[in-house]
């Protein structure tokens, strides 16, 4: 399995997510929208899909069953907006719970537990060598061992626990992101809002780094 994988460019799956009650636009789809634009820069990492995810309890299993058939990712880095980050927050824990928050169709699922499996299934993100990228490009990173009980740990928690049939990225992950400054429609919660050139910056360190890190456990 390793063998077949060596000298293979990974595949490399990132999210944003739509906005939601109470955030008018999300600073993660214009992330994903401007990665698209810098397409050059990040072609040399690996081959990378940029994927939109609508905040909707139901259909999100599916829609990651359908990525993971089209792109059958190596890895898989999610973001999604916190009011509260005050810095790129990398999440280390996917917890089995679900909050009374309504989703996009005002849905909130009945049970205030995902499903019967285990209570946390850890980041396999390499997230130390992350903090380091972003603090080293003088960004903001703070560690995190509560991605809520939304939609964002509830995507973290399927794409970990392999929840979502066809979709098992051997590394995922969740990273949390602020405001933008420059953004009124996502309204802060006692975060540290952040420039959207600087959102952008740490995104393509994160990728690089990631990216960095699958090439050096594949001997490419
Ligand atoms: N943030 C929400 C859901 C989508 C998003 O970007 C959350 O933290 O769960």
């Amino acid at each position: 399995m390793k063998e077949a994988q060596s000298h293979r460019r990974p595949r490399i799956l990132v999210t944003g997510f739509s906005s939601f009650p109470g955030v008018s636009r999300n600073p993660t789809e214009r992330l994903i929208a401007e990665l698209e634009n810098r397409r050059a820069e990040t072609a040399a990492l690996g081959d990378i899909r940029l994927a939109m995810l609508d905040v909707d309890y139901r259909n999100l299993p599916q829609a990651l069953s359908r990525l993971g058939a089209e792109v059958r990712p190596d890895i898989a880095i999610h973001f999604g907006l916190s009011g509260r980050a005050g810095g790129f927050m990398l999440e280390r824990l996917a917890r089995n719970v679900v909050g009374p928050l309504p989703d996009n169709a005002g849905h909130v699922p009945e049970a205030r537990t995902i499903c019967a499996l285990a209570d946390a299934y850890p980041s396999t993100l390499p997230l130390d060598e992350m903090r380091d990228a972003l603090a080293g490009a003088g960004l903001p990173v703070d560690w995190s061992d509560d991605a809520g009980d939304y939609l964002c740990n509830f995507l973290f928690y399927h794409s970990r626990a392999g929840l979502a049939d066809g979709f098992a990225p051997p590394l995922s992950g969740f990273v949390h992101v602020p405001p933008l400054v420059d953004d009124p429609g996502a309204d802060g919660g006692g975060g540290a809002p952040i420039a959207f050139d600087r959102l952008v910056e740490g995104a393509l360190a994160i990728l690089s780094t990631v990216a960095g890190h699958w090439r050096g456990r594949h001997q490419m």
